[in-house]
């Protein structure tokens, strides 16, 4: 059978139209009560829900303790291309699963957009399943007026490999010069002229290029900048991020497999990268209480 049809949530979601307590039922980590922190903006993805190395746990604890008014999942949410090979699929991802549905319908507006992993969703495309929104890409305006484009990044993938072939060449131009100013310098020193190094100024510039995730987000930010938005956000790379690239803002979410980050936006259009590890031992630390419950 078919990995994404045996998902048990598709099959319940027919039935949960309009019952909450219901849904409460399915919880096997009940969800926990209490004030959320709010924000205007969510952006989480690549949680890989269907893998052993999706903290689906940490997940949870940030789900129920934040709120937003929209909510983008930014791909490889659910992880087709393991669930294919192997399935897998515990409690608490289920909970990850409802916990957003139940999300949806009180009201918080959910978009969603398959990334690489989660290709399958792709073809609902424009579609809204118990009011998840699913979306190739999406234009996000902050409460300061910026355009912000949204999308998973693995639409990078191609030039990506490209530049990994350019940064390979790259490595081995700098190994060459590297070589050569050996031998450049041991000739100046029999002429009587001082050092000089031919590889000092190619050297941070080949360093950068071998570096992937640097070039992956130049490569974002500069085709984003060429769409006309102020910014954009992505997931993809599991490396969370917010700076400046050629005066294009570059965000990443990160991930939950490893980093369990999410990006904030507060009420302001102020941006924030959410270290939900810190957060929780910060939390703890706070309340040793919790911890002894
Ligand atoms: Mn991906």
């Amino acid at each position: 059978m078919n990995a994404i049809t045996r998902l048990p949530f598709l099959a319940d979601v027919a039935l949960s139209e309009g019952d909450d307590a219901a849904a409460d039922d399915r919880f096997a980590i009940p969800e926990r009560e209490g004030k959320r922190r709010r924000y205007r903006t969510i952006w989480i993805s690549d949680i890989h829900l269907g893998t052993r190395g999706c903290n689906a746990k940490m997940l949870i604890d940030f789900l129920d303790s934040v709120d937003s008014d929209t909510m983008y999942l930014v791909g490889d949410i659910i992880d087709g291309w393991r669930l294919k090979k192997r399935f897998y699929w515990p409690a608490a991802h289920n909970d990850v699963v409802w916990r957003v549905m139940k999300r949806a319908k009180r009201g918080t507006r959910v978009v969603y957009i398959p990334g690489n992993h989660d290709e399958m969703f792709r073809q609902f495309t424009g579609m809204s399943f118990g009011g998840v929104e699913i979306r190739r890409k999406a234009i996000h305006e902050t409460a300061d007026g910026r355009k912000l484009l949204v999308l998973h990044g693995d639409e990078f993938d191609t030039i990506m490999l490209a530049h990994r072939w350019l940064a390979f060449v790259g490595d081995a131009a700098y190994t060459m010069l590297m070589r050569l100013n050996v031998v450049v310098n041991a000739v100046r020193q029999r002429l009587g002229l001082p050092y000089w190094s031919l590889s000092k100024m190619a050297k941070h510039k080949v360093k950068n290029a071998v570096s992937f995730i640097s070039r992956f987000e130049e490569v974002v930010a500069h085709e984003a900048g060429t769409r006309g938005v102020d910014g954009v956000v992505c997931g993809h790379i599991h490396n969370a991020e917010m700076r400046e690239i050629e005066g294009v803002a570059y965000y990443n979410d990160g991930d939950w497999v490893e980093g369990c980050t999410a990006l904030v936006e507060h009420f302001d259009g102020r941006m924030e990268v959410l270290h939900w590890a810190d957060e929780i031992a910060l939390r703890t630390a706070d309340e040793p209480a919790r911890i002894a419950a």
